[in-house]
């Protein structure tokens, strides 16, 4: 899950209050009364503004209700007990009832229909609330409410699932440590197979849940909810597709040659005498093989390390000071009392949703982050990430910016701002500022680019080739329920590289093991936009504001930095996404900086492939 996490599906509207709004003017008569008076012309800025204004006050209400029964739905998962279960969906239904009414419906279309006459920011609004009841239509009362129920319990079998590794159970922390370190190849096939044993028991769930998602987005015109979700961009499903297989064969040859390296190093590694022609999934660091970064450990640089010495409390207190250090507020008080930052104790008679989201409780100061957070690399990143999110919130959370434009300018935007400060957090001269690293030791520039063309580079075919496509399979052209999982490795080998270790047959439901797939449904492209758009902001940032190079940059205490993100996130979803690149960037959306940052990794991985036999 992610940013506004708040789901989608929980778009409302209010009746009682669209009645009100709804009732013109009464074109009153005048004292004197001549017979043939033309009625007066109804204002519909008026309108607008006075439903806005009750749909809005309405609408947080009622997201805020939904929101505070997801948290605890996330944050506490008691096996067997349905009552959080229970009151998640009743807020849900509430929220579902308002911003899907009849009513409100009508009301929206009413208005929009006289869009010429109102105001930017009121068509902006009005927008977003119609794409909220499409999430939730009433008209088909009954499929919005079986949505509900089904998305809730599917986050509680995907939580609630108890992990075995070796005959005992495990966190995905666990899993994950052991795919990052371990060299045994069997230990890590285990490993690797005990963290995909959750994909079958989801299968009835998504399967239900695909039927209930199209089904919804239908009754106001969507032909699928892929097509609803790529709408929120302004854009259709085709545009979509077609824009995120852009930006796969943009960085396609960069990959071919980090995936012919990764195939001989990793060989090597795990004393295997035959190079496969394809990497087998539980060979590599990472469960969906996403982020290789863990593969190279560059001598002086090794945060891990680091990190361990300063533990965990220390990594999300560092990842504010640096926001607070570009001009950003501290974090509200509420922020370290309400969230839920750190894994369960040991022992502990719940569970809790083990994957990183920010939330916006109330459209207001309530800022929350879900994490387990622990002294490692992956995590150091994921902190900023999660941030980003938060002061996303806080910064359009003013009075210039509507609480129904409390978003990102897009989705992508929303998930790029905490990347970039990732990316800015691991760079040395940052770590050096830090004292995390030293800034006399040599460290080597090639390995450091390598490293972080394993993360980011590495990420592009995985969201949007493996997971855009799987979904738009499943989504838009109904993929076969028996198809389901070789969909998803024949397009792990096409796009990555990649093939499972074991035959995975339809007993498996591989795909069901992502979390998105299951609860941030359809989406996944923002991820890879928002590594496109990171690159182009950084780029900017470190030679227009910084005059840096881009691949060592300190951003820590620089006014002007904060600034510049300040500006693009403080309009929130009131900005036009596109414009708002081009005023920023100067360019268009597109691949170039982030081609242009790993270009220089090019040369020297030609030359380490050199005779190598490349697959892809
Ligand atoms: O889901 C996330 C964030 C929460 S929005 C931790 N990310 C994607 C993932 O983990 O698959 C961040 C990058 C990709
Ligand atoms: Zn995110």
């Amino acid at each position: 899950m992610k940013k506004q996490l708040l789901p989608l599906f929980a778009a409302t509207l209010l009746a009682g209050c669209a009645q009100k709004a709804s009732a013109p003017a009464a074109a009153t008569a005048t004292e004197t009364a001549p017979a043939a008076t033309a009625p007066a012309p109804v204002n519909w800025r008026e309108q607008a503004d006075q439903f806005l204004q009750a749909y809005s006050a309405k609408y947080q209400q009622l997201y805020t209700q939904s929101a505070e029964a997801e948290w605890r739905s996330n944050t506490r998962i008691v096996a067997g007990d349905t009552t959080n279960a229970a009151a998640t969906a009743r807020a849900n239904e509430a929220l579902a009832a308002f911003t899907g009414s009849v009513e409100n419906i009508n009301r929206l279309r009413e208005l929009l229909e006289h869009k010429a006459d109102l105001t930017p920011i009121q068509v902006k609004q009005l927008q977003t609330a119609l794409y909220n009841a499409a999430g939730s239509p009433q008209t088909v009362a009954d499929v919005v409410k079986r949505r509900i129920k089904a998305e809730t319990q599917q986050t509680e079998t995907l939580y609630g699932y108890d992990y075995k590794y070796n005959g005992k159970s495990v966190t995905t922390n666990d899993l994950d440590r052991v795919l990052r370190d371990e060299k045994n190849p069997q230990r890590r096939l285990a490993a690797w197979e005990a963290s995909k044993a959750v994909g079958p028991t989801l299968k009835e769930g998504l399967l239900n849940l695909r039927t209930l998602r199209n089904q919804v987005v239908k009754a106001l015109g969507y032909p699928d909810y892929f097509t609803y979700q790529a709408s929120d961009y302004g854009m259709t499903r085709e545009e979509m597709m077609a824009l995120v297989r852009k930006i796969n064969t943009e960085l396609r040859p960069l990959y071919r040659e980090l995936h012919t390296y990764a195939r001989y190093e990793l060989a090597k590694k795990y004393g295997q005498k035959q190079v496969p022609d394809y990497l087998p999934a539980h060979w590599l660091p990472n469960r969906w093989g996403q982020d290789w970064s863990a593969m190279v450990d560059v001598k002086g640089l090794n945060l891990d390390a680091a990190l361990q010495k300063k533990g965990a409390e220390w990594q999300v207190q560092q990842a504010e000071r640096f926001y607070q250090s570009l001009g950003f507020p501290a974090l509200p008080k509420s922020f370290y009392e309400k969230s839920s930052l750190y894994p369960l104790p040991a022992g502990a008679n719940y569970k809790k949703n083990n994957h990183a989201s920010a939330w916006h409780m109330d459209l207001n100061q309530d800022v929350r982050s879900l994490m387990s957070v622990e002294p490692n690399t992956e995590w150091y990143e994921t902190t900023h990430h999660e941030l980003g999110h938060i002061y996303y919130y806080l910064s359009y959370t003013n009075p210039d910016v509507p609480v129904l434009l409390r978003g990102g300018a897009n989705r992508g935007y929303h998930e790029a701002m905490g990347s970039l400060m990732g990316l800015a957090a691991t760079q040395k001269p940052f770590l050096a500022g830090l004292g995390l690293v030293d800034a006399k030791t040599q460290t080597n520039e090639t390995q450091t680019l390598l490293k972080e063309a394993l993360n980011y580079v590495v990420f592009i075919p995985f969201a949007s080739g493996v997971m855009s496509e799987w979904e738009n399979s499943f989504y838009a052209d109904n993929l076969s329920q028996d198809q389901l999982n070789a969909r998803w490795w024949e397009l792990a080998k096409q796009y990555q590289g990649i093939v499972p270790p074991t035959n995975r047959g339809e007993q498996y439901l591989d795909p069901a093991t992502k979390t998105h797939i299951n609860d941030d449904p359809a989406q996944y492209y923002d991820y890879a936009l928002s590594y496109v758009i990171l690159f182009q902001l950084h780029d900017h940032i470190s030679r227009n504001i910084l005059k840096q190079d881009p691949h060592a940059t300190n951003y820590y205490g620089n006014k002007e930095v904060g600034k510049f993100l300040h500006d693009i996130m403080y309009p929130g979803a009131s900005a036009d996404w596109r414009q708002l690149l081009r005023e920023k960037t100067g360019e268009d959306l597109s691949a170039r900086a982030m081609v242009a940052y790993f270009e220089p990794l090019m040369t020297y991985l030609k030359q380490q492939n050199k005779g190598r036999k490349y697959t892809m």
